[in-house]
């Protein structure tokens, strides 16, 4: 091992460049008490638990770099007393209670590993506390102001929300400014929480106290909400989640989380779970019994396939839902069913991604690991809104940036990551391709284009060379709104970076010409080589759901079987007959959009919506409510009485993330475990058991007794898998696909050596520039833009149920002060949005995030109608709902 070598207490040791002394003592297998040490953060060297002698000197190990040949001495007697003294004058000023038996925190097991006891803490207290907030409660009279949570939320949060205040023995942790913790800058992502050695902040409730540094027995599990994939633990006790930790050793999050994965599971125990199936009879949903149920689905879904034929049924798969029962669903309706009519939300989401990335690299993922991305000397994030959307990825980029990488952010909104952006375009809502065009133009007029690259690796030059003509940086102004010079410096940036990387998001796919923007965007990494190669990371998108990759991979798809083979391939569809034992249709199914207007059309008679609330979330929702109403059997898996379960005629109860069993895909292509922290409520069952028993119930085995061996299938049918199973992952943790070999790693980087195209290229795409689907007029005048808030999730069925709701309450309309003034609006004013499609009703918030002309909301709250407003204008190539431009005017009611 390159490195220093040192000696701790006699023992020889080898530590890498840069390394603590603590580093080294733990290193040498030698325990060292801490307390405002935690290997997340940086040293602080404030309170003296750690003191060694090191060549004769006592020093704080924690601080103190280990430099070769010194000789640490952690065990004599009077390093112990000094660390002792530290010690007890820290426990002298608090009250007995911080240290009393039982008491589970850092602070009280080092002192107890000291001989330290209660009475040693001799304050009385009465400093108070803050219990505003749902999910941080501060107990001023335990602070030592040893700064963690303070460091925490800085260097690994980056929200820099708390400080510390007073002086000498009476400093404290306070939030930055200066009232209430909830009404500061916290955005709950419970670092804090984790981090504090004393309890002084900790999780109200049954959680309180508990940390990952000594995490009580519990699930390990990966996060149900975002596709960032973190690694959770579920600690449980009497059947509920009491806490849920984040884990130290997760691959992407390290020991951090956000306000939903780790607090938002309060939704487990609300009454409103769906605890029995409903039939629909005179009108009404009723409490019926599974056998009846399942009796009911069989029987209708047979009577459809008689009288219209397999086609006549679709299902609509969830994102939400474990790789193994995506990968039911699809076989349940390619080989029970006999049709391709199955789509999953990736649809709505990131369709235009795995369109245009297969199209110009092969394979339909991001191209590097995120831990490739963070290494990079400038990120350019488009269309993504990370700090409130993936937050740990979030953080992670921030802490890039805040160490000294170059940042470009391409968002119409002053977003979180826009504020520390050295340039910050903001281009006027679905111009991405004449953006993206200018910054090419401006890599290829300057020089700044890889040229043994593209001519050894890639395809397309002469051709988009001459596109780019057509768009120099004064024209891309016009089309755009970007400022020429600020278009420069951003390609500039971009084009004379060592490693560039490109992360994005439903910004660059969420268009009418949502594909050809990826594909543009993908255009620029190809120019600088920084893709397949060491020159660059890629193009990442920053996938959404849980495990939207996932249901995708597994070919919850209408024209794709699991490992994105198409079905219009007979040697693709032999293969899966050949393991399924059952022909597979050779026509390509509906995607989501057309299961809806077949519907309306009186063509689809069957629809089984599991895990979305398609009358909430997909766009202009009075037609999607009008399809499910003419379709005589909708079937409905979910949680809660969903607006689509409302419209269904059989709801069955379904159990979610931290109730199964399976695998996720993450953004980054990484499979990992999803593990039962607790069972489900009353008679729900999972969406596995579900497909398993109405298989059942329709006569036919459909094979995969558990979720094991239906991975173990589809790494029969698709062999980029082959190489995955449970035991593997059990074993080594997190692994990305392409994984075709069980005795090989992942991988991780794609296309080092060849692109997966057929002809092993990139593929430069040459695509005008053609304006949104949707157009500003004088009856509707402003650009409404949808998107995320941090606190709540998509249809908000989880996050408005638990303590989330309490962080935002409200659905806000967000608007420029310009127009607040030219629309008389102020805050807070009740406001009716009107498109050409529908109304919704918001409350108004004035703030220069939003430009002139344009609005913002989310769509987290479907009673307020955002997705009446939204239209069906979609991606040209996948029929991705153009979200992100929709025409309306506002109204004072
Ligand atoms: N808190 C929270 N986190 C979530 C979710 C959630 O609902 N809540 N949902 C998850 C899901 S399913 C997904 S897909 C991801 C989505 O994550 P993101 O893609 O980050 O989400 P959005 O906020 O929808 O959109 C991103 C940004 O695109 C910008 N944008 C709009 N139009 C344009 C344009 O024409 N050009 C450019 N360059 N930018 C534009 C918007 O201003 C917005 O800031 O988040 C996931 N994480
Ligand atoms: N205006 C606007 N609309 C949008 C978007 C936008 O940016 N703007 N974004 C779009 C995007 S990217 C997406 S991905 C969609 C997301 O839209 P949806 O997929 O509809 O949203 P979710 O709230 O994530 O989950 C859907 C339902 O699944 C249930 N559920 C959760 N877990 C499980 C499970 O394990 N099994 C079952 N059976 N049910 C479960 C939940 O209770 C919820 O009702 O929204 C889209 N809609
Ligand atoms: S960042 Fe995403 S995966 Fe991680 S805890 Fe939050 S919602 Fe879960
Ligand atoms: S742990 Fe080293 S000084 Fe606090
Ligand atoms: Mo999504």
């Amino acid at each position: 091992m390159t490195g220093i070598e040192i000696e701790v207490d006699g023992r020889g040791v080898a530590v890498p460049e840069g390394a603590s002394l603590l580093a080294a003592v733990l290193a040498a297998g030698i325990e060292l008490p801490t307390l405002c040490s935690d290997d997340r953060l940086s040293p602080a060297g404030s309170c003296r638990t750690c003191l060694v002698r090191a060549n004769g000197h006592i020093a704080a190990a924690c601080v103190t770099p280990a430099v070769s040949g010194v000789r640490v001495e952690t065990a004599t007697d009077d390093v112990r007393q000094l660390r002792r003294d530290a010690v007890e004058l820290i426990a002298s000023a608090l009250p007995s209670r911080a240290l009393a038996d039982g008491n589970p925190s850092e602070l009280a097991q080092v002192c107890r590993s000291m001989g330290v006891g209660p009475e040693a803490a001799q304050a009385t207290g009465g400093r108070g506390g803050d219990d505003s907030h749902p999910y941080v409660h501060l107990d001023r009279d335990l602070c030592i102001a040893c700064g963690r949570c303070v460091r925490m939320c800085a260097e690994v949060q980056g929200t820099f929300a708390l400080t510390l205040v007073g002086r000498g023995a009476d400093t404290v942790v306070a939030p930055g400014t200066g009232g209430p913790w909830a009404e500061s800058d916290c955005v709950a992502c419970g670092g804090c929480v984790d981090t504090c050695p004393t309890g002084a902040i900790t999780e109200p409730g049954p959680g309180r106290g508990l940390t990952s540094a000594h995490p009580p027995t519990a699930t390990r599990t990966t996060c149900g909400y975002c596709g960032v994939g973190c690694a959770l633990d579920v600690v449980t006790r009497n059947g509920e989640v009491t806490a849920v930790l984040p884990a130290r050793d997760g691959p992407v999050n390290q020991g951090h989380a956000c306000v939903k994965g780790r607090f938002a599971h309060g939704y487990l125990t609300s009454p409103e779970r769906l605890t029995r199936p409903l039939l629909r009879r005179d009108g009404r949903l009723e409490a019926i019994g599974w056998d009846e149920a399942l009796g009911e689905v069989a029987r209708g879904l047979r009577k459809v396939i008689d009288t219209g034929g397999p086609d006549a049924v679709a299902a609509i798969s969830s994102a939400r839902a474990t790789n193994e029962e995506n990968y039911l669903v699809q076989k349940f309706m390619r080989v029970v069913v006999g049709t391709n009519n199955v789509d999953n939300c990736s649809r709505l989401c990131h369709s235009p991604s795995a369109a245009g990335l297969t199209a110009s690299f092969g394979l339909s993922g991001g191209t590097d690991t995120f831990d490739d991305v963070e290494r990079s000397d400038c990120l350019l994030v488009v269309g993504a809104n990370p700090v409130e959307a993936h937050p740990v990825v979030g953080a992670r980029l921030l802490r890039r940036v805040l160490h000294g990488a170059k940042l470009v952010v391409a968002d119409p909104r002053a977003v979180g990551l826009a504020l520390h952006a050295d340039v910050h375009l903001r281009p006027r809502p679905g111009t991405n391709v004449a953006l993206f065009h200018g910054l090419a133009h401006v890599l290829l007029a300057e020089g700044l284009a890889d040229e043994g690259f593209l001519r050894e690796r890639a395809t397309g030059l002469p051709e988009l060379a001459e596109l780019l003509d057509d768009y120099p940086p004064d024209r891309v102004a016009d089309l755009t709104g970007v400022p020429a010079a600020d278009l420069v410096a951003a390609a500039r940036l971009y084009g004379r970076a060592r490693q560039p990387a490109i992360v994005y998001g439903l910004g660059v796919t969420e268009h009418l010409h949502g594909t050809d923007g990826v594909r543009s965007l993908a255009n620029l990494a190809i120019l600088r080589g920084a893709v397949g190669t060491d020159r660059g990371h890629g193009v990442n998108p920053l996938r959404g759901q849980n495990n939207v990759q996932g249901a995708s991979d597994m070919g919850a798809l209408p024209d794709l079987l699991p490992g994105y083979g198409k079905v219009t391939d007979p040697a693709v569809r032999s293969r899966a007959e050949a393991v399924w034992g059952a022909p597979v249709p050779a026509r390509p199914g509906l995607r989501i959009p057309d299961m809806f207007a077949a519907a309306r059309a009186g063509n689809l008679r069957a629809l089984w919506v599991i895990g979305e609330d398609v009358c909430a979330t997909d766009p202009d929702t009075n037609q999607v409510a009008r399809a499910l109403d003419t379709c005589p059997l909708v079937i409905c898996n979910e949680l809660f009485l969903s607006e689509t379960a409302r419209h269904a005629d059989i709801v069955l109860p379904a159990a979610s993330w931290l109730e199964k069993d399976g695998t996720f895909v993450n953004f980054d292509r990484r499979f990992q475990r999803v593990r039962p922290g607790v069972p489900p409520p009353g008679e729900a069952r999972t969406d596995f058991e579900i497909v398993h028993a109405v298989a059942t119930a329709m006569g036919i085995d459909i094979g995969c007794p558990t979720p094991a061996e239906a991975l173990a299938e589809c790494g029969r049918v698709a062999p980029v898998f082959a190489g995955l199973s449970h035991d593997r992952l059990e074993r080594d943790g997190a692994i990305p696909w392409p994984c075709p070999d069980p005795g090989r790693p992942g991988e991780a980087k794609l296309y080092k050596e060849r692109f997966a195209t057929p002809d092993g290229r990139a593929h430069l795409a040459v695509s005008p520039y053609l304006p949104p689907g949707e157009q500003p007029d004088d009856d509707y005048p402003l650009i409404l833009v949808t998107g995320r808030r941090w606190a709540h999730y998509n249809s908000g069925s989880m996050t408005r149920r638990g303590g989330n709701l309490t962080l935002d309450p409200i659905d806000f309309l967000d608007l420029n002060p310009d127009d607040a003034l030219r629309y008389e609006v102020h805050d807070g004013l009740p406001l009716i949005v009107e498109s050409r499609h529908g109304r919704a009703r918001l409350i108004a918030r004035v703030s220069e995030q939003t430009a002139p002309g344009q609005v913002f909301c989310s769509f987290h709250f479907p009673a307020s109608g955002v997705n009446r407003l939204t239209s069906d204008h979609a991606d040209t190539v996948t029929s991705c709902p153009e979200y992100k431009v929709t025409a309306v005017r506002v109204a004072v009611p």
